[in-house]
């Protein structure tokens, strides 16, 4: 039986990397797409995954041996939180929809859903591990989007215990790259800083930061994930939860991002911070322990040279790109 590989949100950030680096590794290496492999990458447009009949219709279609579940409402602090009720909901359902459908189409072997470092415990000892995930409540500013990803880990259990189901989950950190979404106001906070820091240059404005640039993350290339997507896919077989990041010390302040887009960029204007933004969760160092156990190493691409492959996409493929509002 050929192998039939469904991406479902298949065109958006990490959907496209996956798509790219199955297109540029060598056929048959430990990245590359296999002779007998069929890949699809399906966007909302080929079914609103919120919608039972809609997600019946897309396997019936596809007929998939194997589901990376990527779709999702997705945005930064912001839009999380000022929709909290659509995340919870909105991920609830289509997460629901593709874990039964998944369950109830013969050719369905196996499943990996994407969750997301948010999903852990605020109050907690450091670093998070796959082991403290329902440990406490996630941090207020993502409530609705953690909670509805947290219950797909426990329907993974639920369908391996009850019906022997292959089913199991990625953790990654915040993820940036290309084909990300720009908006100045909904994105996450690379893709946000670098249309705004582009939008200053180019009008010689002033380049605003949102908040104290205190806070600090761990940030994964979109290439660097899809490449352990294709890992896990093929060589990953338990209902637990693997975080898929760099290494706990990458992380950086929100400060030494700015810095490094304001120099990819190529801005020299006034830059300053609006701390009457929210600053959200300080903090959340991910350890990829387990990861790189199981993995066996891997190269990260430095976080410099993605910013730069980031930024260059960016400004090459703007009248295109996800950018919300045009200057
Ligand atoms: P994204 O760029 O916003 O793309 C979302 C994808 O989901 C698009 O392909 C979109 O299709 C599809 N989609 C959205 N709503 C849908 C619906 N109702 N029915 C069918 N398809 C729908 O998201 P991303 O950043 O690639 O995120 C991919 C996964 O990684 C998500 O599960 C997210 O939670 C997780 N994640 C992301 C980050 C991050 O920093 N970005 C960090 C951790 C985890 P259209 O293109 O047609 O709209
Ligand atoms: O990436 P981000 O939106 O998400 O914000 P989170 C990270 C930090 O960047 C916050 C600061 O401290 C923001 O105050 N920041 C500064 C900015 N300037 C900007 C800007 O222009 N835009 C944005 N967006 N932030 C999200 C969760 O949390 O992480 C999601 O809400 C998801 O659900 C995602 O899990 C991966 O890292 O704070």
């Amino acid at each position: 039986m050929s192998t039939v590989i469904l991406v479902t949100g298949g065109t958006g950030l990490v959907g496209k990397a996956i798509e790219y680096v199955i297109k540029t590794e060598p056929e048959n290496s430990r990245f590359g797409k296999k002779p007998d492999e069929t890949w699809v990458f399906a966007s909302s447009k080929e079914g609103d995954l919120r919608n039972p009949e809609q997600t019946r219709k897309l396997f019936e279609k596809y007929k998939p041996t194997h589901v990376i579940h990527l779709a999702a409402l997705v945005g930064g602090l912001f839009k999380n939180m000022k929709y909290k009720l659509t995340f919870l909901r909105d991920n609830i359902l289509i997460n629901d929809n593709i874990l039964h459908t998944s369950h109830l189409t013969p050719s369905t072997t196996k499943l990996i859903s994407c969750l997301s470092t948010c999903v852990f415990p605020d109050k907690v000892t450091y670093p998070l591990d796959e082991t403290k995930i329902h440990s406490g409540p996630p941090h207020e500013s993502n409530f609705g989007y953690a909670h509805a990803k947290r219950m797909v880990d426990v329907q993974n259990h639920a369908y391996k215990e009850e019906f022997g189901c292959n089913f199991t989950s990625a953790i990654p950190t915040n993820v940036f790259g290309p084909n990300d979404n720009f908006d100045l106001e909904d994105s996450h906070v690379i893709p946000g800083l670098i249309h705004k820091c582009y939008l200053a240059k180019k009008n010689n404005t002033p380049f605003v930061v949102s908040g104290t640039g205190k806070p600090l993350r761990q940030f994964i290339f979109s290439y660097d994930l899809a490449k352990l997507f294709i890992w896990m896919l093929r060589e990953y077989d338990d209902v637990e939860p693997v975080i898929l990041s760099a290494g706990e010390n990458e992380e950086v302040s929100i400060k030494e991002v700015a810095d490094a887009i304001v120099k990819a960029v190529g801005f020299q204007g006034a830059y300053s911070f609006d701390t009457t933004r929210a600053d959200g969760q300080f903090r959340k160092p991910a350890s990829n322990e387990k990861l790189l156990g199981l993995i066996g190493g891997f190269e990260f691409t430095p976080f410099d040279q993605a910013l730069d492959t980031t930024v260059k996409w960016f400004i090459e493929s703007y009248d295109n790109a996800r950018t919300g509002k045009k200057d």
